[in-house]
């Protein structure tokens, strides 16, 4: 018999199936309320429910309207737990951290969540949003002398685009490093480019960045 904390994960996956943003609003403050973790929320619930939608649609069993309700729905649980996420944000700066999705490229759940939770970790995070031209990475980079800046991409066709980032960078003669990420992007790409560095997800993110700044001790 499933317990009630499957069944609320299970739930919230078909949320996201079904393209439901009040249900998934709901459940996401349903999870807060009974205790749930909002980091086990986004990965076990809402995240499986995405992945799978994007897997129809590669497959040509959904179409991008359903893809879009989908992306609504995700958007509308993640701003719930994000908010919650970001209540945990130390009030000190643990380094300097610049992000955005490359250009050509509107993704922005997965890069959002790194920025929440990089920030939830003491990090000061200046989030460029989505579609960054290259330019505007460097500019923000050299604004706030950052310690390192984030490009995420999701999409084979701008992956390139974080090599003219490390290219942009290293050209500009800033002691900023690129760390890279993103559903297509693989460690092997990253050294591809000479980036600093590569995490898989945003909990990898965050580990990355400890590393690659001084924020690596424990709070004090
Ligand atoms: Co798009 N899309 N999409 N889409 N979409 C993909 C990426 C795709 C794989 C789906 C598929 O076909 N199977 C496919 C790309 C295929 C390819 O490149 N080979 C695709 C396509 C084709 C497209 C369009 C071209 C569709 C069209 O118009 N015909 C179009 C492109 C628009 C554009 O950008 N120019 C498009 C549009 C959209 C929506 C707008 C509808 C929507 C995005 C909404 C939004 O973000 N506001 C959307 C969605 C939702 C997806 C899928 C289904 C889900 C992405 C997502 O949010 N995942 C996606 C399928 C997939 O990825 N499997 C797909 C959840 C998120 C939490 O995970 O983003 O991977 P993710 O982030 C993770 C890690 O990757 C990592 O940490 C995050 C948290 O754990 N990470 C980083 C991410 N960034 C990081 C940065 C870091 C470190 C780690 O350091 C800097």
């Amino acid at each position: 018999m499933m317990d009630d904390r499957s069944q609320l994960l299970e739930a919230m996956t078909e949320s996201i199936l079904e393209g439901d943003d009040e249900l998934a609003e709901r459940l996401a403050r349903d999870a807060l309320a009974v205790g749930m973790p909002p980091l086990v929320a986004i990965d076990e619930g809402f995240v499986p429910g995405i992945r799978e939608v994007g897997r129809l649609f590669g497959e040509g069993e959904l179409f991008l309207p359903e893809l879009v309700t989908s992306a609504q729905a995700m958007k509308a649980a993640m701003a719930v737990l994000e908010a919650k996420l970001a209540d945990a944000a130390a009030r000190y700066s643990r380094g300097r951290v610049v992000l955005g999705t490359v250009p050509g490229d509107i993704h922005d759940i997965g890069k959002t969540l790194v920025a929440t939770l990089l920030a939830a970790h003491g990090f000061e995070v200046t989030d460029l949003g989505v579609d960054v031209p290259i330019e505007r990475f460097v500019e923000a980079a050299r604004e706030v002398d950052a310690d390192l800046v984030g490009a995420s991409a999701l999409l084979t066709t701008t992956m390139a685009k974080q090599r003219d980032l490390v290219d942009a960078v290293r050209a500009a003669g800033l002691r900023t490093r690129v760390l890279v990420g993103g559903a297509p992007v693989r460690r092997e790409w990253a050294d591809q480019i000479g980036a600093a560095g590569y995490a898989e997800n945003a909990v990898g993110a965050v580990e990355l960045v400890r590393e690659l700044t001084d924020g690596g001790d424990d709070l004090p």
